[in-house]
């Protein structure tokens, strides 16, 4: 073993008055801050600023002290390096470049692959190849039309001949000694998906900045990626370090390094998803599922330039796009938990978006023997709230105090009682009140309520309750209906009829507590 290299060399001596030199932030003089505003939209950052910069500008070391310590594996496998760029800035894309081939010990880096992803700007065409020419790793791949991210990284994928490939998106900063310690981690073992640490370079003045800590990267519902940092009192519980491997729920998807067979294996990405989006979900679950883990190293650490909005277009509407690659991993991968998933993006459901042909990787989830995702929630996520249903138990009107039951299969309105199974409901995330098989639901005529099947995707069949029904004021305990209503106009609420005791819809009032229902227990608001 030896210790890790610390290597940061520059074709030339470093002028260390150049602007941003040691990832120090930039100003625009005065009478340039027109021209910045101009070029911005080029990159959606201050790509005035990174064209003064140098493409091989010194930048801090930031690692956690210890880092610069740690022993690596003689023998580590080489990587291959995918960055994609479509339309990306001059000034970037080389000092992403450069701050590899200046920082990578060599015989590490099996190849660079730019995949151009169809750009339309003409410095990406015969300037770049020139450019590149003077640098033998580094290969182009022009793709003839847009593939979008997620199917050219494929395309890098496949030309690649390293063992392991890394990802990198073409704005980034690779710090000192950043490589090794991912290729260390997927030599301790095959399966292990090792992310590094994502600094922050500014948009605004190209400052390079370190970032807080003992950050994983998880989601919240509708599967948003975000960052959270392991709280305090577990850290010193566990006595951790800041040198050490974090598992990750899932990555931020821009950069990693997996050995090439072992992605191969995993059918690298589900090539279904589309352009962007998503597919950093769909890695990890299937890590984890099938046998992997996802790990951020803190002695690695690389810049990254986040950006408000893509400087490139979408084939489609960015919104879309990305919905629709959630919608397709959560009906591969999510198993009943889908149902929070959609939940939380109601909207999907109604629309019922079309996410192509999942069979392809259903049968790859079989093959692969994955695990549940309820597994994956229990010892990967325990901290996710993932309640299946939103409410359950008793449906117990305020009024009465009385309970619904199914007698066969039709309602009726009883004592309550605990111990009855035929009293206990569900409401559930496609906002269905649900007993067995059996869905509340207003029966058509004369505001009667019966049974029916439920089928998720049905609005007839789903009431807004609480959180749901917060925005019509006095509602919240109510049960409306979203069925479409002819007679009467306006919004229907489940109602125990005072004297008869029988149920049915009538039109909402807040003030009338034959409408409010509550509930046994509440798993989410
Ligand atoms: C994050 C990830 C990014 C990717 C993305 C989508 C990080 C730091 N970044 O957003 O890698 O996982 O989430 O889920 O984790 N590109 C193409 N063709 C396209 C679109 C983009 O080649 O059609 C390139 C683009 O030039 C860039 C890379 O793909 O180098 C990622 O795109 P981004 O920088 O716009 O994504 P980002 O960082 O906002
Ligand atoms: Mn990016």
């Amino acid at each position: 073993m030896h210790r890790v290299l610390s290597m940061d060399a520059t074709l030339a001596p470093r002028d260390p008055r150049a602007p941003g030199q040691f990832g120090h932030p930039v100003a625009v003089p005065d009478d340039k801050q027109e021209e910045a505003k101009s070029r911005w939209k080029e990159g959606n950052f201050n790509v005035y600023l990174s064209d003064l910069i140098p493409v091989d500008r010194a930048i801090t070391d930031t690692r956690p002290a210890g880092c610069s310590e740690q022993q690596v594996h003689d023998d580590l496998p080489s990587t291959s390096i995918i960055m994609c760029f479509v339309d990306e800035v001059w000034s970037t894309l080389l000092r992403s470049v450069h701050s590899v081939l200046g920082r990578s010990p060599p015989h590490l880096v099996q190849e660079i692959i730019l995949v151009d992803d169809f750009s339309t700007k003409e410095h990406l065409k015969e300037q770049l190849d020139a450019y590149m020419s003077r640098f033998p790793k580094v290969k182009i791949l022009r793709l003839r039309e847009r593939h979008g991210l997620i199917r050219a990284r494929l395309a890098g994928a496949q030309v690649a001949t390293g063992a392991v490939l890394t990802f990198l998106d073409s704005h980034v900063e690779c710090n000192v000694g950043w490589l090794e310690p991912l290729l260390e981690r997927v030599r301790l073992r095959r399966t292990k998906v090792a992310c590094p640490v994502i600094e922050v370079i500014s948009d605004k003045d190209m400052s390079y900045m370190t970032v807080d800590n003992f950050q994983r990267g998880i989601f919240t519902w509708p599967m948003n990626f975000g960052w959270r940092q392991i709280p305090q009192e577990v850290i010193e519980k566990n006595k951790i370090k800041e040198t050490d491997i974090i598992r990750c729920p899932v990555m931020a998807g821009g950069l990693f390094s997996i050995e090439k067979k072992y992605f191969s294996e995993l059918g690298m990405y589900d090539p279904g998803l589309d352009v962007w989006g998503g597919e950093n979900m769909e890695l990890s679950f299937k890590v984890w599922m099938c046998g992997g883990e996802i790990e951020i190293v803190p002695c690695s650490r690389v810049g990254h330039i986040f950006r408000n909005d893509n400087p490139y277009s979408f084939p489609k509407e960015r919104v879309r796009t990305v919905e629709r690659n959630l919608a397709r991993v959560a009906e591969v991968w999510l198993d009943e938990y889908k149902e929070l998933f959609y939940g939380h993006a109601y909207h999907l459901l109604l629309s019922a978006v079309d996410v192509g042909d999942l069979r392809p990787q259903s049968r790859l989830r079989e093959q692969l023997r994955c695990k549940t995702f309820r597994w994956y929630l229990q010892n990967v996520y325990p901290d996710l709230e993932a309640p299946l249903v939103k409410a359950s138990g008793l449906l117990m009107n305020v009024a009465l105090a009385g309970c619904i039951a199914v007698e066969g299969t039709t309602l009726a309105f009883r004592e309550c009682d605990v111990n009855n199974p035929n009293q206990k409901f569900n409401y559930t995330w496609l906002r269905l009140v649900q007993h067995g098989e059996l869905c509340l639901a207003p029966a058509g005529v004369l505001g009667a309520v019966g049974l029916r099947r439920c089928q998720g995707r049905s609005r007839s069949l789903a009431w807004l309750h609480r959180s749901l029904a917060a925005a019509q004021p006095g509602l919240a305990e109510h049960l409306i209906s979203e069925q479409q209503q002819q007679q009467p106009p306006g919004p229907a609420c489940l109602e125990a009829a005072p004297s008869r005791r029988a149920l049915r819809v009538k039109r909402c009032d807040p003030g009338n507590p034959h409408q409010k229902w509550r509930f046994g227990r509440y798993h989410a608001d």
